[in-house]
């Protein structure tokens, strides 16, 4: 803040307190001071390339706010978000860091996560303040925060059901007011617990219900009466005061407004329904570039626009294409439609390959459009490659300022962009992204190498099925002959691959991508960690027993899923790798699994063993317990031995364990093993209340 009369207190002063004369001074004051520009940066949620009018000539939504805002300042067709996903994301922009050198590498933050961006690294907004400006954040922050819980300790262990335990009343520490803005309003994400506003440090009203179950979202405490509806329109509502206030403050101002839109839950108002002609999801962009329209339509009341830097953009692809498109706030279509976005004929990642998540351009490539009529172009375009993280370099710029080595690690200043200055030539070495489960990539000029088999995400094509498919560990592409990345080049190019590797490597080993003194990580990053841990647990491996091609079969009924061949797979002498897609996995969603093993002939036993997998991240448990016993005719069983499992914990781990009975020289024809499942996610689990699944792979039989 400053410490001088500011022009506002001089007017209070001398009486000129006219709103007229302020708003005119103001005015003049901006025109004068044109390096001090107010800074509004609106990220969208989920946003794809795909899905703006002016990008995608194809698109079945109108976006007519948006295509404006392109034409009045400079649109970037090469533009990318640091990760596929909301939270590093968010990381990348307030620190111009990438967001695997903090302690995190891949996945978004839960529930109650603590803050993930580190106490005392200087942010993008910090700076602002720094320099007289005004913070505000309305919206997502998805970057952690800390909770206390009822014992006024810090709450260590987070996740959804986790909200039961916190105290409310009291403030939450290291959130955005403690990582560089003066004022905070929004949620942490809307489809998380807590379901209430936090404004600052502190909840507004103190959540007690538990959502309903009809209400899309994690389950998890929520504030009564809490409408997922209202949410944006507020959110909204709030930014546009905020620019009409601050439009009388002498202060310049920066305005970070990350929406909760267009990612779920999908809540288009009503004045937005049938707008588009991609369903709901569409329906909801719409509303995405309507509240674009009322923030430029704000900025021109208040004569605000000239000296305004406004920055719209996504934090990562959509997931429209394939699904997540179509769940309600009702909580139906809770996984969304698959093919969602195809069905009308809509393709949110345009001609990217890929979509939120993954590793490939629809997982990062976005829309990025920035319009500062005092120093930008109207209409104009680049190719220039952009990334998140560049933003903090590119505004200390505006100030002739260069960051200091300890922060913007991977901050590019692409102010030379923005004004003309630079027409050709490339501006960042290279950029390097990463994908949902962790994956890695870089991209420099036309080459863009990924280090996984997959897509990166799990969903488009998960790694499992990649390596099954034959497909290689590593993947290039020239994106200048092949931007939809079909055609796989590591095997042409070694000495691409070679360099690219090393670069990413000394990016890792820097803790910077840009000239400056070397850096240390704040977690360890290992670009090859997501590749080593499927190489090695990938395999399957064969088993030697009497039971091996000996009929099995389901005796309850429920439905087995990711078996290649039903039951079959539990007598085919092979263990199932610690991937449950891997086909040789029985698998059994929210309930038990009881099977039939009939040796063909009574034998003498020893032993039998069944094999089960844990795997928590996938929702999949080892069972409670399992029972196996003997019989000779099929009919009555006996020797009846029930193995516990030990006591269930928080576990990350994948890994594959035998339940095993010694039944010493026991005769026997048949062999029955019933698995009792978990059914339900315990309450620690970020699946709490949600259904459990319990996968066996063999009965072995010695
Ligand atoms: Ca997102
Ligand atoms: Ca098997």
């Amino acid at each position: 803040m400053k410490s001088n009369i500011t022009r506002r207190n001089f007017l209070r002063i001398t009486g000129l307190t006219a709103a007229g004369i302020i708003a005119g001074s103001h005015r003049y004051a901006a025109k004068e001071t044109g390096s001090r520009p107010n800074i509004i940066f609106i990220l969208a949620d989920d946003l794809g390339y795909g899905d703006i009018g002016c990008l995608n000539s194809e698109s079945k939504i109108p976006t007519p706010n948006l295509d404006k805002l392109a034409s009045q300042g400079m649109t970037f067709t090469d533009a990318h978000s640091s990760s596929s996903l909301c939270s590093p994301t968010r990381y990348g922009i307030l620190t111009g860091r990438y967001s695997w050198r903090s302690r995190r590498q891949g996945g978004a933050l839960w529930s109650f996560d603590p803050p993930l961006i580190e106490e005392g690294r200087l942010t993008f907004p910090q700076y602002l303040k720094n320099k007289g400006y005004h913070t505000a954040c309305f919206g997502k922050w998805h970057l952690g925060m800390n909770w206390h819980d009822k014992e006024g300790n810090i709450l260590e262990n987070t996740g959804s059901e986790k909200g039961w335990n916190i105290d409310f009343s009291r403030p939450l520490k290291n959130g955005p007011t403690s990582r560089g803005f003066d004022y905070f309003f929004g949620t942490d994400a809307p489809n998380y617990p807590p379901y209430c506003y936090i404004e600052n440090d502190r909840t507004i009203g103190i959540p007690t219900e538990a959502k309903p179950t009809s209400m899309y979202g994690v389950p998890g405490i929520m504030l009564k009466d809490w409408d997922l509806y209202k949410v944006l329109p507020e959110i909204e509502k709030r930014a546009v005061n905020y620019i009409n206030r601050e439009s009388k403050s002498d202060n310049s101002f920066f305005l970070y407004l990350p929406l909760t839109a267009p990612h779920t839950p999908i809540v288009p108002i009503e004045e937005h329904l049938g707008k588009s002609q991609a369903g709901l999801y569409g329906d909801f962009v719409h509303q995405v570039d309507a509240i674009v329209g009322n923030i430029l339509k704000t900025l021109d009341q208040n004569n605000l626009t000239e000296n305004t830097l406004l920055i719209f953009t996504s934090d990562n692809g959509s997931p429209n294409i394939d699904g997540f498109g179509s769940p309600s706030a009702d909580g139906s279509y809770m996984e969304g439609e698959k093919g969602y976005g195809i069905k009308y004929g809509h393709n949110s990642s345009y001609i990217f390959r890929g979509k939120k998540a993954d590793v490939w351009e629809g997982g990062h490539r976005i829309p990025f459009f920035v319009r500062w009529p005092d120093r930008i172009k109207a209409g104009s375009k680049t190719d220039e490659v952009v990334c998140l993280t560049d933003l903090f370099a590119t505004c200390a710029a505006i100030f002739g300022d260069k960051l200091p080595d300890s922060a913007g690690e991977d901050s590019y200043n692409i102010l030379p962009v923005l004004t003309g200055e630079r027409i050709n030539g490339k501006l960042r070495e290279a950029t390097v992204h990463l994908s949902g489960d962790g994956s890695f990539s870089i991209r420099q000029g036309k080459w863009k190498m990924e280090i996984t088999p997959g897509s990166g995400g799990g969903g488009t094509l998960s790694a499992q099925t990649a390596m099954r498919n034959g497909l290689p560990m590593i993947q290039l592409y020239n994106l200048e002959e092949d931007i939809g990345e079909k055609n796989n080049l590591f095997d042409k190019y070694p000495d691409v691959v070679f360099r690219l590797t090393k670069l990413l490597e000394k990016y890792v080993k820097n803790g910077r991508s840009t000239p400056g003194t070397p850096q240390k990580n704040t977690g360890e990053p290992d670009i090859w960690r997501s590749l080593n841990v499927r190489n090695e647990k990938f395999s399957t491996n064969k088993v030697e027993h009497i039971a091996i091609g000996k009929k099995v079969k389901l005796l309850n009924d429920v439905e087995l899923k990711f078996s290649k061949d039903g039951a079959n797979v539990l007598t085919d002498g092979i263990r199932a790798s610690s991937w449950f897609d891997d086909g040789y996995w029985t698998a059994v969603e929210g309930g038990d699994m009881e099977y039939l093993l009939d040796l063909g002939e009574i034998k003498q036993i020893n032993n039998v063993s069944a094999g089960f997998l844990e795997a928590q991240s996938y929702w999949i448990f080892y069972p409670k317990n399992v029972e196996l016993s003997l019989s000779l005719d099929g009919k009555s069983f006996s020797n009846s031995q029930i193995i516990k499992r030990t006591a269930l914990k928080e576990n990350d781990i994948r890994e594959i364990k035998n339940f095993s009975a010694s039944f010493k020289n026991k005769k026997c024809r048949y062999i029955k093993m019933k698995a009792v499942g978990q059914k339900i996610c315990p309450q620690w689990h970020k699946g709490a209340g949600g259904k459990a699944w319990v996968c066996a792979d063999e009965i072995i039989v010695e």
